[in-house]
């Protein structure tokens, strides 16, 4: 009697999954990561992806590396109808569940400190995204317009354009203490 080897069957199938863009470690797959070109003199970039969970325990994005001053995890909030940014300490992907990150709203990766190197279409970057369980994954990141439909939204994403919002005036380091701290009253 043959004893089926579902890991093995995966695994011959990951080299046509990278060719499509994808990448994947153990039971997490990282489907066509993209960031969104910015205006010249932007500052800060956002990057976007799904996360599917093949497996049968939670996983969490806890971190993204890339070669940049400063890379977050960002989740985008309506407080008193102005948009603002906070820090996201980690992405939950439950078992079987696809977490979606998309252009208009909600949770991104920001990739800080762009000062005169803006993102440009087709330009492609190398990052790391670290996983609670399933470690680091290396992925590309292939930049793309600005309103362009990947598949993923049909937003308006002039809501949600991160240059017009206030990243100059936000220290990150300082908001990330204040928003854990809960401490809207100070906002
Ligand atoms: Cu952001």
């Amino acid at each position: 009697m043959t004893i089926l080897r579902p890991l093995a069957f995966l695994a011959a199938l990951a080299p046509a999954a990278a060719a499509a863009h994808d990448y994947d470690a153990g039971d997490i797959a990282v489907l066509h990561p993209y960031a969104i070109e910015t205006p010249a003199r932007a500052l800060t970039g956002a990057g976007y992806f799904e996360i599917r969970n093949d497996g049968e325990t939670a996983d969490a994005l806890i971190a993204v590396e890339a070669d940049f001053p400063k890379v977050m995890l960002h989740d985008s909030v309506e407080e008193d109808g102005v948009m603002k940014m906070l820090p996201l300490e980690r992405i939950e992907i439950a078992p079987g569940e696809t977490v979606t990150l998309a252009p208009g709203g909600g949770a991104h990766v920001m990739f800080m400190g762009l000062d005169g190197d803006p993102f440009e279409v087709d330009e492609r970057f190398p990052a790391t995204l670290v996983f609670e369980q399933a470690g680091e994954i290396a992925v590309e990141f292939v930049v793309e317009p600005r309103g362009s439909a990947t598949g993923h939204d049909h937003m308006d994403h002039d809501d949600m354009e991160h240059g017009t919002m206030d990243h100059g005036d936000m220290t990150h380091d300082d908001t990330a203490h204040d928003a854990e701290a809960g401490d809207h009253g100070a906002l």
